[in-house]
C-alpha cells in the first residue's frame, strides 16, 4: 500500500511539477507587464504546442503574436522623415538623439528639428544633443507652431539633400485633443513638401499596461508604424510592447536601454522575448 501511496505521490508530484511550470511562466509574463488577459491567452494557446518544453511552446507563442509588419526601418526616400511622438517624459527628445547618432556613425546625413515649442527648455535640451552627436538642429520660436519649424526643416533637408530628417514633438500640451491635433497638424504640414516615413511613438517600459492605452491614442491620431521601447536598461521587462504589437499591430523598431547616445539597439525579437521570461 505504502508503495503505491509513493508511487502515486511521485507520478502526481510530476504532473504538478509540470504544471508548476506554467503557472511559473505565466507569472514570469504579468510580471513583465503583457497584462493578465494575454498572458493567459499565451498559456492557454501555448499548451497546445508540442515541444521540448513549456518554455520553449511559449517562446513560440510569444513569436506568433508579434506584428506581422516589417520589423525594419522603412528610409527608401531620397530625404526620409522620421516623425517621433509620445506622451511627456517617456524618452522622445534622447531617443531622436539616439536615432541620429545611429544613422550618423552609419554614414547618412542627419538633421533634427525641435518641434517642441510648447516647452521652454525643450529647444534647448535638443541643440545640446545636436553639439554632443555634431547634427544640425533646426529650431522656431518658443511658443511658436511646430508644424512651421517641422515644415522648414523638411523643406531646408530637400534642398540640401539631407538623407535623414528627425522630428521631435512635445509630449504635454493643454490637453490631450490638443496635443492630437498638433500631432495631425504636424504630419500634414510636412507631407505638403513629401511623406513621411516613419511615425515613431515612444512608450516607457517602466510604465506597464499604460503604454497600452497611450498606443491606442495616438495611433487613432497619427498612423503610428512602429514603437521606440525605452528605459530597458531598469528592472522593467517590456511586456506591453507585445501587447501592442499583438492587439494593434505595430512594431517595436528600436530599443532603448540608457541615458547615453549608444544605450540603443534596433528591435531583436529572440532578445526581446527571451528577456520576458528570464
Ligand atoms: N534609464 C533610461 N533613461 C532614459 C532612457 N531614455 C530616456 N531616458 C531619460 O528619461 C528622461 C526623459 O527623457 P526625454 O528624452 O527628455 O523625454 P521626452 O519624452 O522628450 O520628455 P518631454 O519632452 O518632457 O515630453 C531623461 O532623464 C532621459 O535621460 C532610457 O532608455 N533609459
Ligand atoms: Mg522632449
Amino acid at each position: 500500500m505504502a508503495i503505491f501511496t509513493k508511487l502515486i505521490a511521485r507520478i502526481k508530484g510530476n504532473k504538478d511539477s509540470f504544471s508548476s511550470d506554467w503557472s511559473e511562466l505565466e507569472s514570469e509574463l504579468i510580471q513583465a507587464d503583457l497584462g493578465p488577459s494575454l498572458a493567459a491567452e499565451c498559456i492557454e494557446q501555448a499548451k497546445k504546442l508540442s515541444t521540448d518544453s513549456p518554455q520553449e511552446s511559449l517562446l513560440q507563442f510569444l513569436a506568433s503574436k508579434l506584428s506581422k509588419r516589417s520589423h525594419e526601418m522603412n528610409l527608401s526616400k531620397a530625404t526620409s522623415t522620421i516623425l517621433v511622438v509620445g506622451v511627456n517624459g517617456t524618452g522622445k527628445t534622447t531617443s531622436v538623439a539616439k536615432l541620429a547618432s545611429f544613422y550618423k556613425s552609419s554614414g547618412k546625413s542627419v538633421l533634427l528639428a525641435a518641434g517642441d515649442t510648447f516647452r521652454a527648455a525643450a529647444v534647448e535640451q535638443l541643440k545640446t544633443w545636436g553639439t554632443r552627436i555634431d547634427v544640425p538642429v533646426i529650431s522656431g520660436q518658443e511658443n511658436g507652431d511646430p508644424a512651421s519649424v517641422a515644415f522648414d526643416a523638411a523643406k531646408f533637408a530637400q534642398t540640401n539633400n539631407i538623407e535623414i530628417l528627425i522630428i521631435d514633438t512635445a509630449g504635454r500640451l493643454h490637453n490631450k485633443s490638443d496635443l492630437m491635433s498638433e500631432l495631425a497638424k504636424v504630419k500634414r504640414v510636412v507631407e505638403k513638401t513629401s511623406p513621411i516615413s516613419e511615425v515613431l511613438l515612444v512608450i516607457d517600459a517602466t510604465t506597464g499596461q499604460n503604454g497600452l492605452m497611450q498606443a491606442k491614442i495616438f495611433a487613432e491620431s497619427v498612423d503610428v508604424t512602429g514603437v521606440i521601447l525605452t528605459k530597458m536598461d531598469g528592472s522593467a521587462r517590456g511586456g506591453v510592447a507585445l501587447a501592442i504589437e499583438a492587439d494593434l499591430d505595430i512594431p517595436i523598431k528600436w530599443i532603448g536601454s540608457g541615458e547615453s547616445e549608444s544605450d540603443f539597439s534596433p528591435f531583436d525579437p529572440d532578445v526581446y522575448l527571451k528577456s520576458l521570461l528570464s
